[in-house]
């Protein structure tokens, strides 16, 4: 399709320099140029499951061990990758810019060790390195960097192979998986002796995302008299909500009602590998803009 803002960097560039609010909403896609899993499409499945069967509380309650060995996995990966390019750009974007929020789905914990002002970055679906006891009754929450967690994960805590055609052992549906007795998982040490797990401090489908989280975006998107000039939406695909909402409202926010009626919102940039592929969520308005690429190395142009 024709689109005189497709992957122009100067077109960008003249919009960044007049724009004062500028709101950043991210996926798993931002992460793979670190090398990390995304959820959907190719590199979405764990051995023979698709990681969004995984993370529910429905599995975690069917099986705790097996999420356990999907999440000690990923902790294990994410702590030996790196932030990229990306990550670094838009902490320091948020540096120069007062103006700037970063609404990232991300767990893995790139953004915060590619120093993001804590203040401007919120984290929409928890963090793998927050462990919180399962019990619903019971409000018990920690951070911790271990790997492996607990000796029974250690299966899970094996580095990558060197080469790319070697399939990690963990991954590998042909090698039998331990099963796990649940009482060989960590435990609430707050509640009596063997009676909670602690599971991963992430929203799971159907969990609700932080109330105070939410209204706190909400305000910030909503501030009267100054609209949102820039929304980056960066290597999501925009499917899950209530992540999928936040672009289009913060689009619209503060907007006069004639600037409504005519559409004039904010210019939504798209950044993903497939860009170019127009769906319903990447419908581009006039001013928008769509970098087809890597996230790491499109947003390390586009903010340089
Ligand atoms: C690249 C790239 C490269 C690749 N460079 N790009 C309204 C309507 C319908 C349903 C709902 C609704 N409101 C709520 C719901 C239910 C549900 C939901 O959204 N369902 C939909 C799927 C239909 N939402 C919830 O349950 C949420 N809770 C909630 O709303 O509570 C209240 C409520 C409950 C029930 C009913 C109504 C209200 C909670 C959602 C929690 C999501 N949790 C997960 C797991 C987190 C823990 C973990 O990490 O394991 O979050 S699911 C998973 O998806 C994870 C991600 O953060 C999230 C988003 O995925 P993301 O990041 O977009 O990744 P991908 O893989 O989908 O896409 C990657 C993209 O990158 C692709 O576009 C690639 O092209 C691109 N890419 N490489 C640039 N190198």
């Amino acid at each position: 399709p024709h689109n005189p803002n497709y992957n122009s960097v100067p077109a960008f560039h003249a919009k960044l320099a007049t724009s004062r609010r500028i709101l950043a909403v991210c996926g798993a896609g931002l992460s793979a140029s670190s090398g990390l899993a995304t959820f959907r499409g190719a590199g979405g499945m764990w051995r023979n499951y698709e990681a969004m069967d995984l993370a529910t509380p429905e599995a975690f309650e069917r099986d705790p061990g097996l999420v356990w060995l999907f999440y000690a996995y990923r902790r294990h990966m994410a702590l030996q990758a790196k932030p990229n390019a990306g990550h670094y750009a838009l902490a320091e974007l948020a540096r120069r810019n007062p103006g700037f929020w970063c609404l990232s789905q991300n767990v893995d914990n790139l953004h915060v060790r590619a120093d993001h002002p804590p203040s401007q970055l919120k984290l929409l679906h928890g963090s793998l390195f927050m462990l919180k006891c399962a019990s619903p009754t019971c409000d018990y929450q920690t951070e911790n960097y271990d790997s492996p967690l607990c000796p029974a994960l250690a299966p899970a805590a094996v580095n990558a192979p060197a080469s790319a055609t070697e399939i990690h052992p963990l991954l590998d549906p042909s090698n039998p998986l331990p099963p796990l007795d649940p009482s060989t998982l960590p435990h609430c040490p707050r509640c009596p002796p063997n009676t909670s797990l602690l599971r991963p401090g992430v929203v799971w489908f159907g969990e609700p995302l932080s109330d105070p989280l939410l209204t706190s975006i909400d305000t910030w998107i909503e501030q009267p008299n100054t609209p949102i000039d820039i929304v980056l939406v960066i290597g999501t695909s925009g499917v899950v909500w209530p992540a999928a909402g936040f672009a289009e409202q913060a689009r619209m926010a503060g907007r006069t009602r004639e600037e409504k009626e005519k559409g004039i919102g904010a210019s939504v940039v798209h950044v993903n590998l497939e860009a170019e592929e127009e769906g319903n969520l990447r419908r581009l308005e006039e001013g928008d803009f769509a970098f087809a690429g890597d996230a790491g190395e499109v947003l390390g142009r586009l903010l340089e």
